[in-house]
């Protein structure tokens, strides 16, 4: 049975194609797989598990987008494939309880797993990119529980307004940021790798997808870099019964 990869879906009430086609995937090509791994911003942006509570009554449509998914991944779960959530840059939010809806598991980043035989370290990449100290001064207190316990605890309308105004401003500053900076920093790629003792890497969040050769500890490795998700067009990692991962980019119907 195939374990499948994915990251950077962006799911979101204005992308309906992307959605509509991450279903179909779902029902078409993950059915019957052993687990499959999303490996962060599955969402646009992340406000909080008790958007949920909204569903039926959100007129932005967020709150329905979200259950809808989250009885998706159910289904898959209750049919026996395992699901393991990390999280992104949008949506480091998302939390035990949209986890437990979806039947999935919230996996850390890092991650090692064995899948196909071999340890692969699993990420989401943000934090691969340390040439971007701004983003990383973002990160730090975006990921700072005291932080996000304050920020949960505004009222939802506040939160909506807060995630507006940090895309935004994210928005301003990465179209002043040379692409380089924007990508995963060489040094600090192979010294994840030699701390964690693999020689592949899975990732996503560059939106860059390839698969680059490099060397680990005078040992061949590689990065298998995963793509964001467009109306048509996703991107997965596969590893089937041969344990080798495949990067496949993906049709998707509507
Ligand atoms: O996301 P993308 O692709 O545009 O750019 C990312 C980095 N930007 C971010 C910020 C997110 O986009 C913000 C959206 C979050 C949505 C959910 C929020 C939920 C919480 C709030 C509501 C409850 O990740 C960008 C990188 C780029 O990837 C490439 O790696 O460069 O980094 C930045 O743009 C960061 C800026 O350089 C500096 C930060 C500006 C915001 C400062 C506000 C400080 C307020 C304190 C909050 C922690």
């Amino acid at each position: 049975m195939a374990t499948l990869l994915i990251s950077d879906l962006h799911l979101h009430p204005g992308t309906p194609e992307i959605t509509e086609g991450f279903l179909r995937w779902l029902e078409e090509r993950a059915c019957g797989c052993e687990a499959l791994y999303i490996l962060g911003d599955f969402f646009e942006a992340w406000i909080g598990d008790d958007l949920l509570d909204l569903a039926g009554q959100d007129p932005s449509g967020h709150a329905d987008l979200s259950a809808r998914v989250a009885v998706a991944l159910r289904r898959l779960a209750d049919d026996g494939t395992a699901l393991y959530l990390m999280h992104g840059n949008r949506d480091f939010l998302l939390g035990e309880r949209f986890a437990r809806e979806a039947g999935a598991t919230l996996l850390p980043d890092p991650s090692v797993v064995e899948l196909g035989g071999r340890p692969l370290l699993l990420m989401h990449g943000d934090s691969l990119c340390t040439r971007d100290t701004a983003y990383q001064a973002f990160r730090a207190q975006a990921r700072d529980p005291q932080w996000q316990a304050q920020v949960l605890a505004m009222p939802i309308v506040e939160r909506i307004a807060l995630a507006a105004k940090l895309r935004e401003q994210s928005g301003e500053a990465t179209s002043n940021k040379a692409e380089a900076i924007m990508d995963v920093t060489p040094d600090e790629v192979v010294r994840v790798m030699t701390e964690h003792g693999v020689s592949t890497l899975i990732h996503g969040h560059t939106h860059r997808p390839a698969v680059h050769e490099l060397e680990v500890d005078g040992r061949p490795a590689r990065r298998i870099v995963l793509g964001d998700w467009q109306p048509g067009q996703g991107w997965e990692v596969v590893i089937d019964d041969g344990g080798e991962p495949q990067l496949r980019d993906v049709t998707l119907g509507q």
